[in-house]
């Protein structure tokens, strides 16, 4: 049943000022396209040769410590690093421009036991996994030439994790990184032409509707946002105007902690599969400006379309000319609040 017609539309993101083509009428199309392989849990608590276990030798040669919560290294392999000397090939000229940039990037494992993700984390395991996340921002966001502080987790092979093992990362540079200059322009436009902060609005906007929320809890709400792209793209709002994850309070950690469960095990809960995804926090750069415009979130990006096998692809048009989706906000957010939040692989 779809609330906004069958009939094609567009629909604006005032958050990264872009529109979405939504095809309603296309749902019932045949599909003959790709069909891959079902991921269940793993029974597997320590693997001997992955290199994020406790007390395992990491690519790089040093060994783990034989951490019983969560742990935090600098990245073997990581794509920025702190120091960038000027080099002759860096030098622009005319329509070939380029210029030194610098970062520090580190890996986050949530959890020692290698068979775990956040959706069959509790809520106590998953609590300690916000104060690290919290504590990075910080102490990164507080090095002057660190102006972005991005924590994300990359989950499942589909969406090209190299490990199993519960683990994000957070890359933090010296400049402001696209997605988040654009939702810092938007904000930043918003509250000056309208005295209000745009998620703050957006999401009383989405209490009011109600047919896009999934859940709520005190602190936080898990909505299907009206220009969601893909088929099951989720945001998690903070009730309160905070710009950073270090200003959440005890009570607003543990209602993340507390969203972040849920969501996760309606995700896999959906298709009875180990749901992959890319989720990751926006917040206020770190590049000693106020920031008023910002609003603390999180984006949650699946690729799943059908099933625990087949997967949006965003080419064709989507490469070419804006990015499009068949099933509506409104009926993805359905599926998801019918989804149990009692995960179908107990532990
Ligand atoms: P992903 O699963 O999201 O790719 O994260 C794993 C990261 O861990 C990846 O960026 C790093 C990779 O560089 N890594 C190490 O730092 N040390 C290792 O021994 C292997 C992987
Ligand atoms: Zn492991």
């Amino acid at each position: 049943m779809e609330k906004k017609g069958q009939y094609p539309h567009r629909r604006w993101n005032p958050l990264r000022q872009s529109w979405v083509m939504v095809s309603p009428h296309r749902t019932q199309r045949p599909w003959q396209g790709e069909v891959g392989q079902k991921t269940l849990p793993s029974a597997v608590t320590f693997d001997p040769e992955c290199y994020l276990c406790p007390g395992n030798k990491r690519a790089g040669g040093v060994a783990n410590p034989k951490y019983d919560s969560i742990f935090t290294f600098v990245n073997d392999f990581a794509a920025l690093l702190p120091e960038a000397p000027s080099h002759p090939d860096l030098t622009s000229s005319g329509l070939l421009r380029a210029e030194a940039v610098r970062g520090l990037c580190k890996v986050l494992c949530f959890h020692p036991d290698h068979s775990l993700t956040l959706a069959r984390m509790t809520q106590e395991e998953i609590r300690p996994v916000i104060d690290a996340w919290a504590a990075e921002y910080t102490e990164l966001g507080s090095l002057d030439w660190i102006k972005y502080v991005q924590i994300f987790e990359n989950r499942g092979a589909m969406m090209g994790a190299s490990n199993p093992h519960p683990h994000g990362q957070i890359w933090s540079t010296g400049f402001v990184p696209d997605e988040a200059a654009i939702e810092t322009q938007a904000q930043r436009e918003h509250l000056a032409k309208t005295g209000h902060c745009l998620l703050c609005e957006y999401l009383k906007t989405e209490q009011a509707a109600g047919e896009r929320i999934i859940f709520e809890n005190d602190h936080f709400a898990a909505v299907v946002p009206w220009w969601a792209v893909w088929p099951f793209e989720v945001m998690l709002l903070s009730k309160r105007h905070v710009g950073s994850m270090p200003q959440l309070d005890t009570d607003e950690r543990d209602s993340l902690a507390d969203a972040l469960r849920r969501l996760c095990t309606r995700f896999d809960n959906l298709f009875e599969t180990s749901f992959p995804y890319t989720m990751g926090f926006h917040q206020s750069p770190t590049d000693g400006e106020s920031h008023e415009e910002w609003h603390f979130h999180a984006h949650f990006y699946p690729p799943l379309l059908r099933s625990a096998t087949v997967r949006k692809f965003m080419v064709g048009f989507e490469m070419l000319g804006m990015p499009q989706r068949d099933i509506t906000a409104e009926s993805a957010a359905e599926r998801l609040r019918a989804c149990s939040e009692t995960h179908f692989w107990p532990r």
